[in-house]
């Protein structure tokens, strides 16, 4: 009860409330600034008191009368949807996507012919096994589909962030996803592929042994989504004016170049900043150090096609760039924010059967079954077939049919005319000879049938040529989380068939995860339908071989306390921002520190709340009273110790010595003086992999 004894009637608030409207001296209301628009109901009623429900008496019973209350309550019971099935997790920006080299002689397509022309896109990134509240680092695939506001309509590139998929038919697609998601029975674990039923799954599914060489690289634990690639995975056809076809695979390429998080980093996150990904790219937006895509594309035709050791219909393989290479025909830059998350990156809806003239499917057999899932799966989601009026949604060029109402209709067409043909009205939409047209395909020879194609047989070269491209270290790291992952499989005649499979991939990989697992002896390979084929190695299918030595788009942490020089801290922030860096102060107390100079430095992060795990490279300047106590405080010999286990750069003054000691951090070519600014730079534009084997053992 109110101390005050006196209730607030709501005579006396509705008083208040008025004066609030004018942003007058309510100590529940501080004035935001500029004018405040009156608080309405949904039916544009002003609200009086938005504090206090309607009572009897100051005392008495809630009086259901109160259509303020009930609006308020009943809008508030509805504001969850369903999330999505998979990749419910996600963040998203509006961008442009600018056209740098003609398609024209491929396709009519637009968007790809005219050069300079800058298209509207909005983008979302997503994982595909949590949920929409989970973690941003689980080791995991990332979406990343793109929708084209073009003038002929939304193109939506729903892709991943890894070329190839775990199936080849739609069919399994529902069982691929039950088995990833939490256990149905225990309800866990969430976001996370090491589980019995997964595995269990995959073991008895050689077709995605090739996805598993790459979700088990560092590919599915991105370090942020400005550094991953996109893939629109399935080939697709480009169609010039005369009805001519091209095949093309379609590529996202970062400008930050790859970068992936060490496995223990990316668990340590989740913890950290379980918004890690989306908090990094909404600061690199807000920074304006917009994001940015080269878009590629991979073409060939029918004749070429046939020649590939491989059918590039089956989704579980790619085209090497060594093979097909990939050309650069344009740029994506995000450059805007979302301004309401639901409103925009959780309503968005991508479809892949959303395509604009000139480009067409292949008959690949997944997206053929994509093409009809998306849209159903929004039509509950969204619950209404009006979802693509939302505007993220709605085309940015005019459109218009004769389909009608349905739940939440918020156009209001005019006239008489809602069929076609007719005669009535002038300006009632047309077929046109511009519209889409899709490719006059021969058919095949073939019985009809539930059949998979003898093409697609072959389910392990694609793997070995993978795993055969990586260079040492990510071959380790694929080892490393197969242990990890199947470690966690209870089950060990899964882990064993699991392994099985391996043999067919690489000898020396199946040898290492068995010894990784304890397990006595190699257990057998299962048959295999095709025998696997060497394909020449692919460096383009590397991460750090495709990683830029670059501090561009990173972040550098300083750690300094009361009595840091002051000099030091100065030239390594000027050196690192200089570089491209984005440089957080971190202070034992987040006020900030004294330096030496006698000035006070503000801290951007607090020691304990912001650990080394969120940047990419570390400084430690302190004076030798700091040092010594901070070798002392779990938080700063944490801060110290994972930056060296995470294979970063750090660069110390005098005074962290004995914190370096704490953190047992040993001297190697990535651990600086914090007065050689240049050295600094230099190991900070890169991992030390050198450093790796001294640390853990990799399976
Ligand atoms: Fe999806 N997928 N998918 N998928 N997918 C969905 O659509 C589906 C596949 C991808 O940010 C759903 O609106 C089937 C491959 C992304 O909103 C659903 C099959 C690739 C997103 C669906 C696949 C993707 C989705 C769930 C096997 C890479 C998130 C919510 C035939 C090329 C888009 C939704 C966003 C979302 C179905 C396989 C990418 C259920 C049936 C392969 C990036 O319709």
């Amino acid at each position: 009860m109110a101390k005050t004894g006196t209730p607030r009637t709501s005579a006396s608030s509705s008083r208040r409330g008025a004066a609030d409207r004018r942003g007058q001296g309510d100590e529940l209301h501080q004035p935001a600034g500029g004018r405040h628009p009156p608080l309405t109901t949904n039916q544009g009623i002003p609200v009086a008191d938005n504090q206090n429900s309607l009572r009897a008496t100051p005392r008495g019973p809630t009086l259901l009368e109160d259509f303020v209350l009930r609006e308020k309550i009943t809008h508030f019971d509805h504001e969850r949807i369903p999330e999505r099935i998979v990749h419910a997790r996600g963040s998203a920006a509006h961008g442009y996507f600018e056209l740098t080299k003609s398609l024209r002689k491929y396709t009519t397509a637009k968007l790809l012919t005219e050069v300079g022309e800058k298209t509207p896109v909005f983008v979302r990134f997503s994982t595909v096994a949590g949920g929409a509240g989970s973690i941003d680092t689980p080791r995991d695939v990332r979406g990343f589909a793109v929708k084209f506001y073009t003038k002929e309509g939304n193109w939506d590139l729903v892709g991943n962030n890894i070329p190839v998929f775990f199936i080849q038919d739609a069919i399994k697609f529902p069982d691929l996803v039950h088995a990833v998601k939490m256990e149905p029975d225990r309800g866990f674990p969430q976001a996370a592929s090491a589980h019995d039923t997964f595995w269990d799954f995959i073991s008895l599914t050689p077709e995605a042994m090739h996805m598993i060489m790459w979700a088990m690289s560092d590919r599915a634990i991105p370090r942020s989504l400005r550094m991953i690639e996109g893939f629109g995975i399935h080939s697709f056809r480009l169609l010039d004016a005369k009805g001519g076809s091209t095949f093309v695979k379609f590529h996202w390429r970062p400008k930050l170049g790859l970068q992936s998080t060490v496995w223990d980093e990316a668990v340590k996150l989740a913890g950290a900043d379980p918004d890690f990904h989306r908090r990094d790219l909404f600061e690199a937006i807000q920074r304006g150090d917009y994001p940015e895509w080269e878009f590629g594309v991979q073409l060939f035709t029918e004749e070429q096609a046939a020649k590939f050791p491989f059918d590039h219909l089956d989704p579980t393989k790619l085209i090497p760039e060594e093979l097909v290479p990939l050309q650069i025909v344009g740029r994506m830059v995000l450059d805007r924010w979302p301004d309401n998350f639901f409103a925009e990156t959780e309503q968005v809806a991508f479809c892949p059967a959303n395509i604009v003239p000139g480009i067409d499917f292949s008959n690949d057999p997944l997206l053929q079954g994509r093409l009809f899932s998306y849209l159903d799966t929004q039509l509950s989601r969204l619950g209404s077939p009006n979802f693509h009026q939302i505007p993220i949604n709605a085309p940015k060029c005019p459109f218009a049919n004769l389909q009608r109402d349905g739940h939440m209709q918020v156009h209001v067409p005019k006239g008489r005319v809602n069929y076609e043909p007719s005669s009535l009205q002038a300006d009632s939409p047309r077929e046109t000879a511009e519209g889409f047209r899709s490719y006059a395909q021969p058919a095949d020879e073939g019985a009809k049938g539930r059949v998979r194609a003898e093409s697609f047989a072959d389910h392990y070269s694609q793997a070995r040529l993978f795993y055969r491209s990586q260079s040492a270290p990510e071959q380790a790291h694929i080892a490393s989380a197969l242990v990890f992952e199947l470690s966690k499989v209870e089950t060990p005649h899964v882990r064993e068939a699991v392994v099985g499979h391996l043999r067919h991939i690489d000898g020396d990989l199946a040898r290492r995860v068995a010894a990784g697992l304890g397990l006595d002896a190699l257990p057998p390979a299962p048959p295999a339908a095709v025998k696997p084929i060497d394909m020449p190695p692919s460096p383009a299918l590397q991460i750090i071989g495709k990683a830029k030595p670059t501090l561009q788009g990173r972040s550098v942490g300083i750690l300094v306390d009361d009595g840091s020089d002051a000099a030091t801290v100065r030239a390594l922030r000027k050196a690192a921002e200089d570089a491209g860096a984005a440089v957080k102060i971190v202070a034992p107390r987040v006020g900030g520190a004294k330096l030496g100079d006698g000035r006070k430095l503000a801290a951007d992060g607090q020691l304990a709340g912001t650990p080394s795990v969120v940047f990419d490279a570390v400084a430690v300047v302190l004076s030798a009273a700091a040092g010594k106590a901070l070798a002392k405080e779990a938080a700063a010999v944490d801060w110290v110790r994972d930056a060296y286990g995470h294979l970063k750069a750090i660069a110390f003054d005098e005074g962290a010595q004995p914190l370096l000691q704490a953190g047992g951090v040993a001297k190697d070519a990535g651990v600086v003086k914090a007065a050689d600014a240049r050295a600094f730079l230099k190991a900070a534009a890169t991992r030390q992999w050198d450093r790796e084997p001294r640390l853990r053992t990799l399976a």
